[in-house]
């Protein structure tokens, strides 16, 4: 007998070799059927390992969080035994549990394609009918390559752990896989899953290693939250910025142009340009000073910013012509540096702020590459805010809140701050410990009195320096970048910055960089994916749209319409083609254009306009004047 306590304190005494499973059926049958696994002291147990020794257990069940991460996992596996029952030749990568589901890593001797999964899926189904236990065992190193000596991929896997460790198999049926474990017992547990979709993976994240093609599923415990699941991954498609891009024709990308190299078409171009004015105004308040700088510069000028050491896998090749050298600039500090060292600089000069709208290129892997979220040539508001020591912390705080204001007007989602800093075993870092910790030191202050909530990244901050992160989150559902603010003691250093103090002597400035609302591609992304694709009037690349009922009899009011719209500086749009008025709204809505006007008799008689705002049924008139001042009433606040 062995003696198993409980999360209250009770004590058991059970059979030798008892399982979690049958831990729960002593409970009561309904805790047997909710469970999925469990711990026993505190290690991961499938639902039908044996328990040899005394010890504290805490039973899984399908309401807690880990339920789910051990339901894909063990989807994972009976997707790997699928494919290889249809696959024989199949070798396989690893097969995680993810956040939303799992995925398996596959060389399957032959290309998967899209129309495979349902095969693959059904084949899953069939082997979950067999309802097949899964079951665990244990063996030596040398025994464990011996035994998957076929697979180079899990020889690789296996290799790489230490020295006598012992390796757990998991077993079901013909199949068996390498794996550390926390399963569900059967293959009858798993019954409610979907093969969802199918990518290229490096084996082991390496672009110099072989493709392997990455299978991803989604597995649940009931038939409705399946159902509500691949409705909510339904709606994210249809506001994937990918999808809206095209649809509003925002952007362009292909093949030939580049890959990351995105084009704007009219409709983007023209967002672009409203917040680039916006952008300007803000920054005018707060009293930044615009400059513009070249997109090349001498690769001299990076070996002195430190970009060549630590940034260069990140930047195109050099380029070079009569014995000059050149690179594609990944970022503008460098030229900003120069600009601060074209004049003699005193205390009361500080702190000055440049701003730029900077055209930059970065080499980021192919596989990154992800619409306008993630691209090659990007244009960045961008700021170098170069300051005393003693205003640090409040110009760090301006450029924040600044940031935070410019995300408000544009009616943005934060999905959280992140305070990013250095990973000191990493090499990618400059290594002045002492300029590090001061600068961190500051930044986490900061954070703490001005109570601002943050996650901590460690590894995550910029060659030069620590930063705050503003973080979104991405209809495809993972977290990236937009706004940032980053403390600098390093290139002032390399630049040999200086102010002539109140003392007469020569002092360093600190720079702060400052992302405001990212680059116009990772921008657009956000705010197509945030606004699925219905911009707020103010941003709208066309704002409203004027459709007569009849060419004939209304054709000439409406082009007075627009004309005049036009004159008070609002984007609008005549339609004079020849086609049915209920295709031309139709047209109108799918371009999700704020006001539709539809110009009949009544509105050529009164003066009037009647329009439908986006989104809503409701038809209203009102007398041209009206309109406009409402329209432009609206612009100004930005629709908040
Ligand atoms: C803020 N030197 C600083 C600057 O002064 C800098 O370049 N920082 S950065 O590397 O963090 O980039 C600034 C912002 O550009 C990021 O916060 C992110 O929003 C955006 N960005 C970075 N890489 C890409 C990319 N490949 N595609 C689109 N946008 C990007
Ligand atoms: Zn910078």
């Amino acid at each position: 007998m062995i003696k198993i306590t409980f999360p209250d304190g009770s004590v058991k005494e059970f059979n030798k070799g008892i399982t979690i499973e049958e831990i729960a059926g002593s409970i009561s049958s309904g805790l047997r059927k909710q469970s999925v696994a469990g711990y026993v002291n505190g290690e991961l147990y499938d639902l039908n390992r044996p328990i040899e020794n005394d010890g504290t257990i805490k039973i899984i069940t399908k309401k807690d969080q880990e339920a789910f991460s051990v339901l894909n996992h063990s989807a994972a596996h009976l997707l790997a035994q699928a494919v290889k029952r249809i696959y024989p030749n199949a070798k396989f990568g690893v097969g995680p549990d993810i956040r939303e589901g799992f995925y398996y890593d596959i060389d399957a001797g032959e290309v998967i394609k899209e129309e495979d999964l349902v095969k693959i899926e059904k084949m899953m189904k069939r082997i979950s009918q067999e309802q097949t236990v899964i079951t665990r065992s244990e063996l030596p190193k040398k025994e464990a390559l011996e035994f998957f000596k076929d697979d180079k991929y899990k020889v690789e896997l296996i290799s790489d752990l230490p020295e006598g460790e012992v390796i757990s198999l998991y077993n079901q049926g013909e199949f068996t896989d390498l794996c550390r474990g926390g399963h569900i017992g059967s293959t009858k547990n798993i019954r409610f899953f979907k093969l969802l979709s199918l990518a290229g993976a490096y084996w082991r994240g390496d672009s110099d290693r072989d493709m392997l093609q990455r299978i991803y599923g989604t597995a649940w415990f009931s038939e409705d939250d399946l159902k509500r699941h691949l409705q909510v991954l339904s709606e994210r498609k249809e506001r994937d910025h990918r999808k809206l891009g095209r649809e509003l024709k925002i952007f362009e990308l292909s093949a030939d142009a580049g890959q990351g190299l995105a084009l704007w078409l009219p409709a983007g171009y023209t967002v672009r340009k409203v917040l680039e004015d916006y952008v300007y105004k803000l920054e005018k308040k707060a009293g930044y000073l615009h400059i513009s700088t070249p997109m090349l510069g001498t690769k001299k000028l990076y070996e002195i910013s430190g970009h060549w050491d630590h940034y260069r896998e990140n930047m195109f090749p050099v380029m070079e012509r009569d014995g000059e050298t050149f690179v594609l600039r990944p970022m503008s500090c460098p030229h900003h540096m120069i600009v601060y060292k074209s004049s003699l600089r005193s205390y009361r000069d500080l702190p000055i702020r440049y701003a730029e709208i900077v055209t930059q290129h970065r080499y980021e892997a192919s596989g990154s590459l992800s619409g306008l979220e993630r691209v090659r040539a990007m244009t960045l508001t961008d700021a170098h805010i170069f300051v005393r020591e003693d205003q640090i912390k409040k110009e760090v705080l301006d450029a924040y809140n600044l940031i935070l204001q410019a995300i408000d007007d544009l009616g943005l989602k934060i999905e959280y701050i992140e305070l990013a800093l250095r990973d000191k075993s990493k090499g990618k870092f400059h290594n002045d410990d002492k300029l590090w910790e001061m600068s961190e030191k500051l930044l986490i202050e900061l954070l703490a009195e001005e109570n601002i909530e943050h996650t901590v990244m460690v590894g995550e901050a910029a060659f030069y320096g620590p930063k705050i992160d503003i973080q979104v989150r991405t209809a495809m559902g993972h977290v990236i970048t937009m706004s940032t603010v980053q403390l600098d003691f390093l290139l002032p250093e390399r630049f040999d910055l200086n102010y002539i103090g109140s003392d007469g002597e020569k002092h360093r400035p600190v720079v702060i960089h400052r992302g405001l609302i990212s680059t116009w591609e990772r921008l657009m992304s956000i705010l197509l994916e945030q606004y699925k694709g219905a911009f707020p009037t103010w941003l709208a690349p066309v704002q409203i749209k004027v459709i007569p009922v009849s060419l004939e009899a209304h054709g000439e009011y409406a082009k007075k319409l627009n004309d005049l719209f036009i004159d008070y500086d609002l984007r609008s749009e005549l339609d004079m083609r020849e086609e049915k008025l209920g295709y031309k709204i139709r047209d109108a809505q799918t371009l999700k254009i704020p006001y539709q006007l539809v110009v009949g008799d009544n509105e050529v008689n009164d003066d009037k306009v009647t329009y439908r705002k986006h989104g809503s049924k409701e038809q209203v008139t009102v007398l041209v004047d009206d309109f406009i001042s409402m329209v432009q009433k609206e612009i100004i606040a930005k629709g908040k």
